[in-house]
């Protein structure tokens, strides 16, 4: 296939594709010989994937959570840079924010793998940074915002950037020092205790351990790891910041600060079906949930919106799984199957194995570094008034599910295509 400029262009700049405008939109348009490349303009989300996600435990880890806070001086909220508006949960937000004695609980808003978005000057990622910081501050969100990624695997990247936006020690040093202030206003002779909360998955473990090593230079204290879940249960505090007494003599610092760790909080009913898509591609609900041949095929929509020459080979690119891009993710799987070796009995090429592994591939950062949804005034807004819809009860969301079901079902019994699933009421709190 030959890329045209604007192929080219959106492989660097890697852009976020789901809410692109018609301008984007028609700049991803590809033409390759007799007939051009059309990648889909909207992706079909089935009836069939569930749009809930709440397990017994989780309700009692929310419960602990909220016991918990009233030793708590400081939340650190983690979200996924891959899905900045989908990753925030309002009412886990509010629910954290109310009973606090002194008012509003401070708050850190920490964007986790930004280096799994590409960043180029004047690109859109840059400007997501830019915007999100300003909504924040201007609606006085948090006390601080701060984005952090690993290091690694940034080769062909700008390294100025890097070092000044994400490079481990240099965010990592950004989000201390706002603890710090933090802790000093408080000025408790017991130091603080700061909770890190988010969405499963988010990077939350990662970032207690990376704080832990850089604030006091000692290893790991929580366990991590790619799947959601792995954090069952509120951690006991761990100290990332020495106190008074320390060879730090920070002033105000009381015992120093400490972190405890938790398990995800999910919206147990996701109001938008394309976002449950973003959050099981991420990997913010368990594999499998959605079926990983969905995911994969909702990958490859957003790889041909970027650049179907991830995956085509082109732009040097080293994956070659097609050659020609298609928008039928059994064609794409096939390939993958093909060239990975995922190959069941009799050399069939095994899809559901094509499709984990392809899915791991982009969330390892080795099939394009990109976000699933753009941030603009637009979609922040959105994300606003949704916030503000009033939440289901658990019950609600069970309810609406199956009515969502029944839908589908009565469709399916009538012969008919069931319509693709749309929005939905508000969401609500629960843990994963
Ligand atoms: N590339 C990248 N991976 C990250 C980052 N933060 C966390 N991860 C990975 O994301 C996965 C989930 O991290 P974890 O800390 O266990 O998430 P938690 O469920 O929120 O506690 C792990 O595989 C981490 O290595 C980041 O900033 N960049
Ligand atoms: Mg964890």
């Amino acid at each position: 296939m030959a890329s045209n400029t604007a192929a080219a262009a959106a492989h660097v700049v890697s852009k976020a594709a789901t809410s692109t405008t018609a301008a984007a939109r028609s700049a991803t348009t590809f033409t390759a010989g007799p007939a051009a490349f059309q990648p889909r303009q909207s992706f079909n989300v089935s009836l069939d994937i569930t749009r809930s996600y709440y397990l017994g435990h989780h309700h009692a880890a929310l419960s602990r959570m909220r016991q918990t806070l009233s030793n708590v001086g400081l939340i650190i909220e983690c979200r996924d840079f891959r899905v900045p508006i989908s990753s925030w949960n309002p009412l886990l937000e509010r629910s954290l924010a109310a009973g606090s004695s002194s008012g509003d609980r401070p708050r850190i808003i920490v964007y986790t793998k930004r280096d799994l978005v590409q960043l180029n000057s004047g690109s859109s990622d840059r400007e997501a940074v830019k915007l999100l910081r300003d909504f924040h501050e201007k609606n006085g969100h948090a006390k601080a915002v701060v984005f952090l990624g690993h290091g690694s695997g940034s080769r062909d990247r700008d390294r100025d950037e890097q070092r000044s936006l994400y490079s481990g020690s240099n965010g990592d040093r950004m989000l201390l020092d706002a603890i710090k202030r933090v802790a000093r206003d408080a000025d408790s002779l017991t130091g603080l205790r700061s909770m890190v909360v988010g969405m499963p998955n988010a990077g939350k473990s990662t970032l207690l351990n990376r704080l832990r090593a850089t604030g006091m230079g000692l290893p790991q204290a929580a366990r991590t790891g790619a799947q959601p879940g792995v954090t069952r249960k509120l951690g006991t505090p761990v100290r990332i910041v020495p106190g008074e007494s320390a060879e730090s003599g920070v002033e105000g610092m009381g015992e120093g600060v400490f972190v405890i760790d938790t398990p995800g909080v999910f919206v147990p009913y996701v109001s938008q079906a394309e976002d449950m898509m973003k959050l099981a591609l991420v990997g913010c609900v368990k594999d499998g949930l959605v079926p990983s041949v969905a995911v994969a095929d909702y990958l490859l929509y957003h790889l041909n919106l970027v650049d179907p020459g991830l995956y085509t080979g082109a732009n040097n690119s080293s994956k070659k799984f097609c050659p020609e891009p298609t928008n039928d993710v059994h064609h794409f799987l096939k390939g993958v199957a093909m060239r990975t070796g995922k190959l069941g009995k009799g050399g069939v090429p095994s899809l559901e194995a094509a499709a984990d592994w392809v899915v791991q591939e982009w969330r390892r950062g080795e099939l394009g570094r990109f976000a699933l949804e753009t941030v603009t005034l637009e979609t922040l807004a959105g994300a606003v008034a949704a916030s503000r819809e009033q939440p289901l009860s658990m019950n609600q969301a069970r309810k609406k599910e199956k009515e969502v079901r029944k839908v589908r079902n009565e469709a399916k019994r009538m012969g008919l295509t069931p319509p693709a699933a749309g929005g939905g009421a508000g969401t609500t709190g629960g843990t994963a």
